[in-house]
């Protein structure tokens, strides 16, 4: 089961991730409704400003949506809730709880997903027993705001060559430069407002997964 999720995140893929206020004006709910319509399989719940109880109720209902359409809903930060709604994984970062704690709460078959921005980071995730690591940010991004500099392909490369993880390449990623993250070795790749501030995010959705195919299927 969950070798079979993380097959996801080693394949050439699109990783989706909820921001209701770069949405423009439409819930999460709605933007999810979206994501699935455009066939994505990976779709991360990340929402920084909502009560407990509120982002809760939306996992709850987006728990039901991902498992329609047999997609992987991964909850940002809130081990509590990804437990308490059985998603399939969380995703955290280097300031949050340490990651062995977030095993042992969770336990063996949740997917741990933990960003790294830094060479030391990505053999400290491997150590520590991350599933899959987060590698950004690439680009400028003011999605994300107490985000490091950009790493550049410096750090790409460092990952396509030796992470033994899969990795989520992140970070002011869009439409029109995923194909240069794609030239360096980047195989999955995580957007933020490219996606959730497209206005036809259906569209958009389906343009960059048919690039991401192509792109398999040529190389
Ligand atoms: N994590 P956008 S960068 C959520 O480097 C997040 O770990 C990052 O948003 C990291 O696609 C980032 O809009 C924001 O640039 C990415």
């Amino acid at each position: 089961m969950k070798a079979e999720k993380l097959r996801l995140l080693k394949e050439y893929n699109l990783y989706c991730i909820t921001a209701e206020n770069l949405s423009r004006g439409r819930s999460n709910i709605e933007v999810v409704e979206k994501m699935l319509k455009s066939g994505v399989k990976i779709i991360q719940y990340r929402e920084k400003k909502k009560t407990l109880r509120e982002k809760l109720l939306e996992c709850e209902k987006i728990r039901q949506m991902t498992l329609d359409y047999g997609c992987i809903f991964i909850i940002n930060d809130n081990i509590e809730i990804a437990k308490m709604v059985l998603a399939d994984g969380v995703h955290i970062g280097q300031d949050d709880y340490p990651l062995e704690r977030v095993r042992d709460f969770l336990g063996e078959e949740y997917i741990i997903g933990l960003s790294t921005h830094s060479r030391e980071q990505l053999y400290d995730a491997h150590k520590i027993g991350a599933d899959y690591i987060g590698v950004g940010p690439i680009f400028k991004t003011f999605t994300k705001e107490d985000v490091c500099d950009p790493v550049g392909f410096e750090y790409l490369d460092i990952a396509v060559k030796e992470s033994k993880l899969p990795f989520v390449t992140i970070g002011g990623i869009k439409e029109n430069n995923v194909e240069n993250v794609l030239k360096r070795g980047a195989k999955c790749i995580a957007m933020v407002s490219e996606i959730v501030g497209a206005e036809d995010i259906e569209g958009k959705g389906r343009a960059i997964l048919d690039k991401l195919n192509n792109w398999r299927d040529k190389n």
